[in-house]
């Protein structure tokens, strides 16, 4: 069946339940964004000009928000406890839900069964027939849920799951074996899914896939409004828990800041003021979504303490025409030397509180500074009131951006079928492109490191995204494909590694090798230059854009991408 969009999110609504605040805060959620997501469904079916869509059966289970999960996120609700998650599930429902899907939604394991199939009950039982869907989003709650209920029948059924994972997980942590063997076991990873199925909140490691969330629109009578009524000396915290609030140092800054700003808190407090958060603030206690969007509209500054990490309130901020102020991390934070990121599946690197501000917005919207040189800090908060931005919202974080990016990957990513042989031929320094033939050089020219060019004739016609995206480069040593394919202006591209990962590109590149071996190691493929020894993937699950080592310089598959939609390359659509 045709897919057909949907405006009206009445049937939605009623779907998500009630009874718990998570539930409420959803659907709160839900409606306020409605009228921007019905003209976002228009714009969308109107740029896809009658395309085909798919009807797709789907299953939500939100594993976090289960009783059996243990469910402690409910009862933070209305008391400064995590709001991301739930913020990115009410988005992704409603996209799923506008696109024109047939969609079914759990929060229990009871409904998990019903939906399934499976007989209620504690133990494991097999699904004996054919899965009821198309495909299931659930988390890793939830991922951990089925194992116990669908027992090995999980295996056969599992290339039709999308895991919704805030901070990603890398393929050394999602393959069993190796992450066992290599040191990469974490409470969360080796499910031996393709990595790409692990949808995270932000474009973190291109190995997953973006799925992201929404932030509030605005039009231009409103931007203009909210540039006239800016209060040049008003300051918000980022930060609703008072934990938040306990930073070392905080005194130095803060004063700082309160020499040039009134500043405001939105913190919850159940009598009294918490202890953290000095007089000066004028708290307003934990607000609700639609109250925070009018103080950030009235504010010139939102200024992050380092914690939460990668939240959505900085673009939210963003959005009403703040700028976002954010430590830098020097180191940058990670599973190896944090607390909070230790043992989350993934060695990332988080360069400040909000990598994704810093390096996806940055200037004039965004100042990431050390905390601990006040000199640098009184010299941002200056520049802060000096400098006029307009609203800014990426296009990936409209709701025409995330439907389109969730429609894509709704048509296109199949990891079912088996992947379509290509064909790889009459290696050439030239060649003729055309159609889903690339030919050309598939070779981008870097200033600081020597990649080689190959030109050939390679056929893959389903592939997506097309081969036409594909931009051939070589790393330097220690470098992982993440970071060669962006110096270049591109992305890296796991589902091109396959392409790459033979003895032609090798060839073509015109390494010398001594010895060409097949292993299985994820920063493969890749050579290493002083041993002459060059190194092919025998595990496709393995093909990484974020491995690195000093001593292989790695074959890296970047592709293009849209301008604001980093998840889908130019030909993408
Ligand atoms: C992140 O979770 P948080 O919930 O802590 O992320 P925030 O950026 O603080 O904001 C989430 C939402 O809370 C809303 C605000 C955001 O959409 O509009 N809110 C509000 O309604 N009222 C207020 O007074 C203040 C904020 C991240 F999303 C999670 O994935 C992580 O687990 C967590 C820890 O790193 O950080």
């Amino acid at each position: 069946r045709q897919a057909a969009f949907r405006t009206d999110l009445t049937v939605l609504l009623d779907q998500v339940g009630t009874g718990k605040e998570s539930l409420s805060f959803m659907k709160r959620r839900i409606r306020r964004l409605a009228q921007q997501w019905a003209t976002a469904a228009n714009r969308l079916d109107a740029k896809l000009e009658q395309r085909w869509r798919d009807q797709k059966k789907i299953l939500v289970h939100v594993g976090f928000l289960t009783e059996e999960s243990g469910d402690v996120f409910s009862p933070k609700v209305l008391k400064g406890g995590p709001l991301g998650e739930m913020v990115q599930w009410a988005d992704i429902l409603t996209a799923l839900h506008v696109l024109g899907h047939n969609l079914k939604i759990s929060m229990s394991v009871k409904e998990l069964q019903g939906f399934l199939g499976v007989p209620p009950g504690r133990g494991s039982c097999p699904l004996t027939g054919p899965l009821p869907f198309d495909l299931i989003y659930t988390d890793y709650h939830g991922l951990q849920q089925m194992k116990q209920h669908m027992g090995l029948s999980l295996k056969k059924h599992k290339c039709h799951i999308r895991v919704i994972d805030t901070f990603g997980t890398e393929p050394a942590y999602n393959h069993e074996e190796y992450a066992t063997l290599h040191g990469y076991r974490t409470n969360w990873g080796y499910w031996n899914l393709n990595a790409r199925q692990y949808m995270t909140m932000f474009p973190h490691t291109p190995d997953n896939s973006f799925m992201g969330f929404v932030s509030e629109e605005l039009n231009e009578t409103e931007k203009r409004s909210i540039q006239q009524n800016k209060v040049n000396n008003m300051a918000v915290v980022y930060g609703k828990e008072a934990s938040m609030w306990k930073v070392q140092g905080k005194e130095g800054f803060l004063q700082i800041l309160h020499r040039y700003m009134e500043v405001h808190g939105t913190v919850y407090y159940e009598t009294q003021r918490p202890p953290e958060v000095p007089a000066f603030v004028k708290n307003h206690g934990l607000l609700p979504q639609h109250e925070l969007q009018q103080l950030l509209r009235k504010a010139k500054l939102f200024i992050g303490f380092g914690f939460p990490y990668e939240g959505p309130a900085p673009l939210e901020a963003i959005a009403n025409g703040c700028i976002f102020l954010q430590p830098k991390f020097n180191p940058p934070h990670s599973s190896l030397n944090h607390e909070f990121f230790r043992g989350k599946p993934t060695s990332r690197e988080v360069s400040s509180q909000h990598p994704y501000a810093e390096q996806y917005i940055g200037r004039p919207h965004v100042m990431t500074v050390d905390y601990n040189n006040s000199l640098e800090f009184d010299s941002a908060i200056r520049e802060i009131m000096r400098t006029k931005v307009e609203p800014y919202l990426p296009y990936e974080y409209t709701c025409e951006g995330m439907l389109e990016r969730v429609h894509s990957y709704i048509q296109h990513q199949d990891f079912c079928a088996p992947e379509p042989p290509f064909i790889l031929a009459n290696l050439s320094r030239q060649g003729s492109a055309g159609g889903s033939r690339v030919a050309g050089p598939l070779f981008v020219p870097l200033s600081n490191s020597t990649s080689l060019g190959w030109a050939t004739n390679v056929t893959a016609p389903s592939a997506w995204p097309p081969l036409s995206s594909l931009r051939l480069l070589v790393s330097q040593e220690g470098q992982s494909c993440v970071e060669a394919c962006q110096s270049a202006g591109f992305i890296c591209e796991p589902a091109h590694f396959r392409f790459i990962n033979n003895k032609e590109a090798l060839h073509g590149l015109e390494v010398q090798c001594e010895v060409v071996d097949s292993e299985i190691n994820h920063i493969l493929p890749a050579f290493s230059v002083v041993r002459r020894e060059c190194g092919l993937q025998r595990e496709p699950l393995l093909f990484s854009c974020a491995g690195h080592s000093p001593k292989y310089r790695r074959l890296c598959p970047c592709r293009d991408f849209r301008r604001g939609q980093v998840a889908l390359c130019k030909d993408c659509l």
